[in-house]
């Protein structure tokens, strides 16, 4: 029997589809524009190439069809993105937060899924690369991995830390990377914690680079088993050892398996590292995740029963999503879960600083 949970959320999938149809209209009518203009630009090269030119207008010459081609262009790109998100089968929900505010918890409660589908852990940050998980019934869980290749984990992991951090000139290739001694932090950069806690992420991936390195030239994606998808989602064991470099080749995971609970099964849920960390690039990719994929964020903050505010960084990560879609205002997608602990979990009972935090947080998001 479909629960009333089910039968909404198959409601708001069906009602995104005739959407989908819609667009998918104005977008070959779009296309055909632009073929047109294509034509009339060529048209107006070869006119103004043949008519002498004292004859031609100034103005019929200085017409710039290249601006209109590329309006339209980039509206057809913007078209395409929507279109993929209203013809999904799926609702996608994706968690935002610092990290250890149980993020991956509440996807785990939410779906009734373990630590093995979804890890989660009491040590230091815990989730180390985006991953979406989706109901597949009848399935042995397994997951998809998709790797960096050398170029994309140099364009887009490595290269940024060197510029940002002013560390002269960038590796070439992933071989230069692993045999030249990774230039020093500037002095002047030296004095900051934020800098000095970016430099550890780099020499993280620098030291690290042996145990990942052949998975740069692996093709992508691998099958995994569920047993395997801890090491390639998180950044530590289940006992919070530190010994897992996998992730710092992964791109994103994709994990199938049966929910528990059955009524949330149209939705696909998205684990997301903690942020407000200072990994660089980190921040860039939420955005890029939040505009294209996630159709529903949830923010969550778990605060601590000894006392807890809203922060600079709380604020921060939630300017980050409303940019992340700057035409649909983020209150219409998004929530905010203050997850609540009791006095017999490790964090105590903070319901009295949920309530703080609940009672300030108009104050923080106008
Ligand atoms: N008792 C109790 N423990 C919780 C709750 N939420 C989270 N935890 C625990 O708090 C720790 C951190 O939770 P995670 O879900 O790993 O936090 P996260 O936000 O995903 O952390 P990162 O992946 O590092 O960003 C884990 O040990 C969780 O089991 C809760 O509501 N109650
Ligand atoms: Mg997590």
């Amino acid at each position: 029997m479909r629960t009333s949970r089910s039968t909404v959320i198959s409601s708001i999938i069906e009602k995104r589809r005739p959407l989908a149809e819609q667009i998918s209209k104005v977008e070959a009518s779009l296309k055909s524009l632009g073929t047109i203009l294509h034509h009339l630009k060529v048209g107006h090269q070869k006119l103004v190439a043949d008519v002498n030119e004292t004859n031609v207008n100034s103005g019929f010459r200085d017409i710039n069809f290249e601006i209109f081609i590329e309006s339209v262009n980039r509206e057809v790109a913007a078209l395409e993105k929507l279109k993929s998100r209203f013809s999904r089968d799926t609702i996608k929900i994706g968690v935002v937060g610092r990290a250890r505010q149980g993020k991956s918890r509440l996807l785990q409660s939410l779906t009734g899924l373990t630590a093995s589908e979804i890890p989660d852990g009491d040590r230091q940050h815990c989730t180390g690369v985006r991953s979406t998980i989706y109901h597949k019934p009848n399935v042995e869980t397994y997951a998809e991995v998709w790797f960096h290749s050398e170029q994309s984990f140099l364009d887009e992991i490595i290269d940024p830390y060197y510029e940002k951090l002013y560390l002269g000139a960038k590796p070439v290739t992933v071989e230069e990377f692993a045999t030249k001694p990774l230039p020093n932090l500037p002095g002047e950069l030296r004095g900051s914690a934020v800098n000095g806690a970016m430099y550890d992420h780099l020499t993280r991936y620098y030291r690290g680079l042996s145990s990942y390195r052949h998975l740069l030239r692996e093709s992508s994606p691998r099958r995994i088993l569920k047993d395997e998808i801890r090491e390639y989602v998180a950044q530590d064991t289940v006992d919070g050892e530190r010994i897992y470099f996998n992730y710092l080749a992964v791109r994103e995971v994709n994990i199938f398996c049966s929910f528990p609970n059955v009524d949330v099964e149209q939705i696909a849920l998205v684990d997301m590292p903690g942020l407000g960390d200072t990994g660089i690039g980190d921040e860039e990719r939420l955005v890029k995740t939040l505009g294209q994929d996630v159709d529903a964020v949830l923010f969550v903050r778990m605060p601590k029963s000894s006392g807890d505010y809203w922060a600079d960084v709380d604020v921060h990560l939630y300017d980050l999503a409303r940019n992340a879609l700057i035409d649909l205002p983020i209150n219409l997608w998004s929530f905010l879960i203050l997850n609540q602990t009791d006095a017999n979990s490790k964090n105590g009972d903070n319901s009295k600083n949920c309530q703080d935090l609940a009672g300030d947080i108009s104050r923080k998001t106008d």
